[in-house]
């Protein structure tokens, strides 16, 4: 007896003779016609069930050939294989069959797609603007062949100062008002993303050029510009014979392919910073006004943009490297500044908030 089917509605083959060659050729019709009158993928699958499933009814007379005769064997072998080959060939060309029409009609619901009906409001989310000038830095500094890369925000004092040429007991640590997690311990949340420096310096050899863009800490008080979080990026270059020169075409070049302005120019001034000798503050023409004068550059037509310098001999000792061979520049800027400035944004509360009237702008 087969297999009762729900779906399918074909007679069932009742094997009323002993005639092997008779029981084969009742199947195949069997078979092929409730392949043919298949018209959904579950009366297909039904009659495959039926016939070609490990208990369909081939299997069962292969099964019949076990008790055989060698000879009977030699007869029937083939002629099962042959009833088994068409009736799979019959099933996957009716299964091909359906699945396209199951696409035309895909295809054509698609077609009749009203585009004016309603539906609900949809609260999509939108790239927050930090993640958006990360992508276009990331691009930038790649394009360049420089590698990306990332360091703990928490840090030991070793590489966010000492390293740094910043000892204990130097001055310039009183800039970076800083939150100590483990003074013992001389744990901290790192207070610049210039800790990358040291840290790239101890696993690569030079040439190295890098960029890291990274939450920093300060203890400071909170005003329109100031947060006691913020983000930097920090690059770096070291290799054999770097200048000035190159600080400062390839602080030129960055800073012009971020605000996409091609004739962007920077200033520079003496800044000190003790990671870096000489050191420089870098100013831009204001983006917003073309160097002309105007609020956000109070007037002056240049805004700044971040520190730089050589890196100190003293720092390239710390990172493992021979200042007697190697030189190096490094570059470090506010980019929670320079999203301020792209986007307009007024305060820099706001991009570390949760308003979503805000972020949805983006
Ligand atoms: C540094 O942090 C140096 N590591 C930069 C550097 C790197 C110099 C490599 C030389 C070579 P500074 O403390 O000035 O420098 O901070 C860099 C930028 O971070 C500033 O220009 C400013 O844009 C931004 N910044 C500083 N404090 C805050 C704050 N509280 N909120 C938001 N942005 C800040």
């Amino acid at each position: 007896m087969l297999p009762s089917t729900e779906a399918l509605d074909f007679e069932r083959i009742i094997v009323t003779t002993n005639s092997l060659d008779t029981q084969i050729a009742s199947i195949q019709t069997q078979c092929l016609t409730a392949i043919e009158q298949a018209h959904t993928t579950q009366q297909l699958e039904s009659a495959r069930v039926t016939f070609l499933g490990r208990q369909g009814e081939i299997a069962k007379l292969m099964d019949a050939l076990k008790g055989m005769s060698v000879e009977q064997k030699k007869e029937f072998g083939p002629k099962l294989n042959t009833l088994k080959q068409n009736c799979q060939a019959a099933f996957d060309e009716k299964q091909s069959g359906i699945d396209q029409k199951q696409l035309l009609a895909a295809a054509q619901r698609e077609q009749n797609f009203d585009v004016s009906a309603y539906i609900p409001n949809q609260l999509t989310g939108t790239i927050h603007p930090y993640t958006q000038i990360i992508e276009h830095i990331e691009n930038i500094f790649n394009s360049m062949g420089f590698t990306i890369t990332d360091g703990p925000e928490i840090e030991t004092d070793f590489y966010n100062f000492t390293a740094l040429n910043i000892p204990p007991d130097h001055p310039a640590r009183d800039l970076h008002d800083t939150f100590w997690l483990a003074h013992e311990k001389n744990l901290l949340l790192r207070t610049h993303t210039s800790t990358a420096q040291i840290r790239a310096m101890q696993t690569q050899k030079p040439p190295i050029a890098l960029c890291v863009n990274g939450r920093v800490y300060r203890h400071e008080a909170t005003d329109a510009t100031h947060d006691f979080q913020f983000m930097q990026t920090e690059c770096m270059v070291i290799d054999k014979g770097i200048s000035m020169a190159n600080l400062l075409a390839g602080t030129q070049s960055i800073l012009r392919a971020l605000f996409e302005q091609s004739n962007l120019e920077i200033r520079v001034r003496p800044g000190y910073f003790p990671f870096v000798e000489p050191g420089i503050e870098v100013d831009i023409t204001c983006p917003f006004c073309q160097g002309k004068g105007c609020s956000t550059c109070k007037r002056t037509g240049w805004i700044e943009a971040g520190g730089a310098g050589l890196i100190h001999p003293n720092v390239l000792k710390s990172g493992g490297i021979d200042p007697n061979i190697y030189s190096g520049w490094a570059l470090g800027f506010g980019l929670t500044r320079l999203v301020m400035l792209k986007y307009g944004i007024p305060d820099i509360r706001l991009l570390h908030g949760n308003s979503l009237n805000f972020l949805k702008q983006f």
